[in-house]
Protein backbone atom coordinates (compact mmCIF):
# COMPACT_ATOMS: atom_id res chain seq x y z
CA UNK A 1 0.00 0.00 0.00
CA UNK A 2 1.20 3.44 -0.95
CA UNK A 3 2.02 6.32 2.07
CA UNK A 4 0.81 9.25 2.42
CA UNK A 5 3.23 10.17 4.56
CA UNK A 6 7.41 9.36 3.56
CA UNK A 7 10.27 10.57 5.98
CA UNK A 8 12.48 11.53 3.60
CA UNK A 9 15.90 11.98 6.29
CA UNK A 10 16.27 12.09 10.07
CA UNK A 11 19.31 12.66 11.71
CA UNK A 12 20.43 14.46 15.27
CA UNK A 13 20.68 17.91 15.62
CA UNK A 14 21.48 18.98 19.15
CA UNK A 15 20.99 18.45 23.07
CA UNK A 16 19.56 21.51 24.87
CA UNK A 17 19.89 22.12 29.26
CA UNK A 18 19.42 25.81 28.72
CA UNK A 19 17.94 27.80 26.17
CA UNK A 20 20.80 29.39 24.24
CA UNK A 21 20.98 25.60 23.11
CA UNK A 22 17.90 25.42 21.59
CA UNK A 23 18.48 25.12 17.40
CA UNK A 24 18.88 28.77 16.38
CA UNK A 25 16.52 28.15 13.39
CA UNK A 26 12.66 27.84 14.39
CA UNK A 27 10.82 24.97 12.57
CA UNK A 28 7.88 23.15 14.01
CA UNK A 29 8.25 21.08 16.64
CA UNK A 30 6.71 17.65 17.18
CA UNK A 31 7.34 17.00 21.28
CA UNK A 32 7.39 13.38 23.24
CA UNK A 33 6.88 13.31 26.72
CA UNK A 34 6.55 10.90 29.34
CA UNK A 35 7.92 8.53 32.29
CA UNK A 36 11.04 7.21 31.60
CA UNK A 37 11.39 4.23 30.22
CA UNK A 38 8.17 4.19 28.52
CA UNK A 39 9.16 4.22 24.97
CA UNK A 40 10.44 7.62 23.67
CA UNK A 41 13.07 6.75 22.15
CA UNK A 42 11.84 3.40 20.52
CA UNK A 43 9.11 5.26 18.74
CA UNK A 44 11.38 8.19 17.45
CA UNK A 45 13.59 5.17 15.83
CA UNK A 46 10.72 3.34 14.63
CA UNK A 47 8.48 6.81 13.21
CA UNK A 48 11.92 7.62 11.31
CA UNK A 49 12.84 4.20 10.64
CA UNK A 50 16.36 5.42 11.64
CA UNK A 51 17.82 2.33 13.96
CA UNK A 52 19.99 4.48 16.23
CA UNK A 53 18.67 8.15 15.44
CA UNK A 54 17.63 8.19 19.20
CA UNK A 55 19.57 6.03 22.31
CA UNK A 56 17.43 3.24 23.73
CA UNK A 57 18.27 1.92 27.18
CA UNK A 58 17.16 -0.50 29.73
CA UNK A 59 18.56 1.69 32.22
CA UNK A 60 15.48 4.45 32.84
CA UNK A 61 16.68 8.04 33.33
CA UNK A 62 18.98 8.35 30.75
CA UNK A 63 18.37 11.32 28.73
CA UNK A 64 18.44 14.39 30.62
CA UNK A 65 18.54 16.85 28.10
CA UNK A 66 16.07 17.95 25.80
CA UNK A 67 17.04 16.69 22.35
CA UNK A 68 16.15 17.99 18.81
CA UNK A 69 16.03 15.87 15.55
CA UNK A 70 15.76 17.49 12.76
CA UNK A 71 13.71 15.36 10.24
CA UNK A 72 12.24 15.64 6.70
CA UNK A 73 8.95 14.34 5.00
CA UNK A 74 7.03 14.05 1.95
CA UNK A 75 3.09 14.36 1.95
CA UNK A 76 1.81 12.93 -0.85
CA UNK A 77 0.34 16.10 -3.24
CA UNK A 78 2.90 18.47 -2.01
CA UNK A 79 5.47 19.79 -3.91
CA UNK A 80 7.94 20.58 -1.12
CA UNK A 81 9.10 18.62 1.52
CA UNK A 82 8.19 19.66 5.49
CA UNK A 83 10.82 20.20 7.75
CA UNK A 84 10.38 19.99 10.93
CA UNK A 85 11.82 18.90 14.56
CA UNK A 86 11.24 15.69 16.62
CA UNK A 87 12.01 16.49 20.57
CA UNK A 88 12.60 14.45 22.98
CA UNK A 89 12.08 15.59 26.52
CA UNK A 90 13.79 13.99 29.64
CA UNK A 91 11.44 11.50 31.25
CA UNK A 92 9.62 12.86 34.35
CA UNK A 93 8.59 11.02 37.21
CA UNK A 94 11.89 8.81 38.02
CA UNK A 95 11.97 8.29 41.57
CA UNK A 96 16.82 7.90 41.41
CA UNK A 97 17.14 11.14 40.53
CA UNK A 98 17.51 13.38 43.78
CA UNK A 99 14.48 16.00 44.49
CA UNK A 100 16.88 18.22 43.46
CA UNK A 101 17.56 17.43 40.52
CA UNK A 102 13.85 16.40 39.34
CA UNK A 103 12.84 19.72 40.35
CA UNK A 104 16.08 20.99 37.79
CA UNK A 105 14.60 19.10 34.99
CA UNK A 106 10.81 20.08 35.55
CA UNK A 107 11.44 23.81 35.48
CA UNK A 108 13.48 23.53 32.49
CA UNK A 109 11.16 21.22 30.66
CA UNK A 110 8.11 23.63 31.78
CA UNK A 111 10.18 26.54 30.06
CA UNK A 112 10.53 25.09 27.16
CA UNK A 113 7.02 23.92 26.45
CA UNK A 114 5.36 27.26 27.74
CA UNK A 115 8.10 29.36 25.70
CA UNK A 116 8.46 27.67 22.48
CA UNK A 117 6.34 28.85 19.98
CA UNK A 118 6.57 25.83 17.26
CA UNK A 119 5.25 23.51 19.18
CA UNK A 120 2.38 21.65 16.96
CA UNK A 121 1.12 18.65 19.52
CA UNK A 122 2.55 17.03 22.59
CA UNK A 123 2.45 13.51 21.90
CA UNK A 124 2.46 12.29 26.01
CA UNK A 125 3.48 8.84 26.18
CA UNK A 126 2.09 6.49 28.78
CA UNK A 127 2.56 1.89 28.98
CA UNK A 128 -0.21 0.54 27.67
CA UNK A 129 0.43 -2.02 30.57
CA UNK A 130 -0.04 0.21 33.41
CA UNK A 131 -2.75 2.58 34.38
CA UNK A 132 -1.38 6.42 33.98
CA UNK A 133 0.56 7.19 37.74
CA UNK A 134 -0.20 10.47 39.10
CA UNK A 135 2.67 11.90 37.23
CA UNK A 136 1.30 11.19 34.41
CA UNK A 137 -1.97 12.70 35.23
CA UNK A 138 -0.63 15.81 36.88
CA UNK A 139 1.41 15.74 33.01
CA UNK A 140 -1.85 15.66 31.19
CA UNK A 141 -3.65 18.34 33.30
CA UNK A 142 -0.72 20.65 33.74
CA UNK A 143 -0.08 20.89 29.26
CA UNK A 144 -4.05 21.13 28.88
CA UNK A 145 -4.67 24.33 31.16
CA UNK A 146 -1.34 25.73 29.20
CA UNK A 147 -3.41 25.56 25.88
CA UNK A 148 -1.01 23.21 24.78
CA UNK A 149 -2.38 20.18 22.63
CA UNK A 150 -1.98 16.81 23.78
CA UNK A 151 -2.37 13.39 21.95
CA UNK A 152 -1.80 10.68 24.48
CA UNK A 153 -0.02 7.98 22.99
CA UNK A 154 -0.31 4.06 24.43
CA UNK A 155 3.28 2.52 24.17
CA UNK A 156 4.38 -1.31 23.78
CA UNK A 157 0.86 -2.12 22.34
CA UNK A 158 2.27 -5.24 21.12
CA UNK A 159 2.89 -6.91 25.11
CA UNK A 160 -1.11 -6.96 24.76
CA UNK A 161 -4.15 -9.09 23.02
CA UNK A 162 -6.64 -6.80 21.38
CA UNK A 163 -9.02 -7.09 24.36
CA UNK A 164 -6.81 -6.51 26.66
CA UNK A 165 -5.30 -3.25 25.00
CA UNK A 166 -8.65 -1.60 24.73
CA UNK A 167 -9.29 -1.87 27.95
CA UNK A 168 -6.29 -0.17 29.44
CA UNK A 169 -6.77 2.00 27.01
CA UNK A 170 -10.06 2.67 28.58
CA UNK A 171 -8.87 2.86 32.14
CA UNK A 172 -5.76 5.40 30.16
CA UNK A 173 -9.15 7.64 29.05
CA UNK A 174 -10.83 7.37 32.64
CA UNK A 175 -7.93 8.22 34.28
CA UNK A 176 -7.11 11.46 32.54
CA UNK A 177 -10.40 12.00 33.30
CA UNK A 178 -11.65 12.97 29.28
CA UNK A 179 -13.39 9.82 28.35
CA UNK A 180 -13.55 11.39 24.38
CA UNK A 181 -10.41 11.50 23.85
CA UNK A 182 -8.79 10.03 20.76
CA UNK A 183 -5.20 7.71 22.39
CA UNK A 184 -3.35 6.36 19.74
CA UNK A 185 -2.08 2.62 20.87
CA UNK A 186 1.47 2.13 19.02
CA UNK A 187 4.40 -0.10 19.21
CA UNK A 188 7.70 0.24 18.14
CA UNK A 189 8.22 -3.57 17.69
CA UNK A 190 4.80 -4.04 15.19
CA UNK A 191 4.87 -0.61 13.52
CA UNK A 192 1.47 -0.54 15.10
CA UNK A 193 0.29 3.21 15.20
CA UNK A 194 3.09 4.32 12.95
CA UNK A 195 1.43 5.66 9.93
CA UNK A 196 -1.38 7.08 11.97
CA UNK A 197 1.12 8.78 13.74
CA UNK A 198 2.63 10.29 10.74
CA UNK A 199 -0.87 11.50 9.61
CA UNK A 200 -1.56 13.51 12.74
CA UNK A 201 2.23 14.79 12.25
CA UNK A 202 1.12 15.92 8.53
CA UNK A 203 -1.92 17.51 9.05
CA UNK A 204 -0.88 19.57 12.28
CA UNK A 205 2.19 20.97 9.79
CA UNK A 206 -0.32 21.37 7.01
CA UNK A 207 -2.54 23.53 9.51
N1 LIG B 1 7.84 -4.79 23.45
C1 LIG B 1 8.16 -3.51 23.27
N2 LIG B 1 9.20 -2.97 23.94
C2 LIG B 1 9.48 -1.65 23.77
C3 LIG B 1 8.71 -0.85 22.87
N3 LIG B 1 9.21 0.41 22.90
C4 LIG B 1 10.26 0.38 23.77
N4 LIG B 1 10.43 -0.85 24.30
C5 LIG B 1 11.48 -1.25 25.29
O1 LIG B 1 11.35 -0.44 26.46
C6 LIG B 1 12.62 -0.05 26.98
C7 LIG B 1 12.75 1.47 27.08
O2 LIG B 1 12.70 2.02 25.77
P1 LIG B 1 13.25 3.50 25.42
O3 LIG B 1 12.83 3.77 24.03
O4 LIG B 1 14.70 3.61 25.74
O5 LIG B 1 12.40 4.37 26.46
P2 LIG B 1 12.59 5.92 26.89
O6 LIG B 1 13.33 5.90 28.19
O7 LIG B 1 11.19 6.43 27.07
O8 LIG B 1 13.32 6.63 25.78
C8 LIG B 1 13.66 -0.69 26.04
O9 LIG B 1 14.09 -1.89 26.61
C9 LIG B 1 12.88 -0.94 24.77
O10 LIG B 1 13.37 -2.02 24.00
C10 LIG B 1 7.61 -1.47 22.14
O11 LIG B 1 6.88 -0.86 21.34
N5 LIG B 1 7.39 -2.79 22.39
MG1 LIG C 1 15.04 7.84 25.81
Amino acid sequence: MKERVIITQGRYLASAVKREQYPSEKRPEIVFIGRSNVGKSSLINSLTRIRNLAHVSGQPGKTQTINFYDVGMKIEGEEIRRDFYLVDLPGYGYAKAGKEKRLTWKKFIEEYLLHSESIRFVAQLIDIRHDPMKSDVDMFRWLTANGIPVLPVATKSDKLGRDAGRRQIGQIRRALGVPELDILPYSSLKGEGRSELLDVIADSLIE
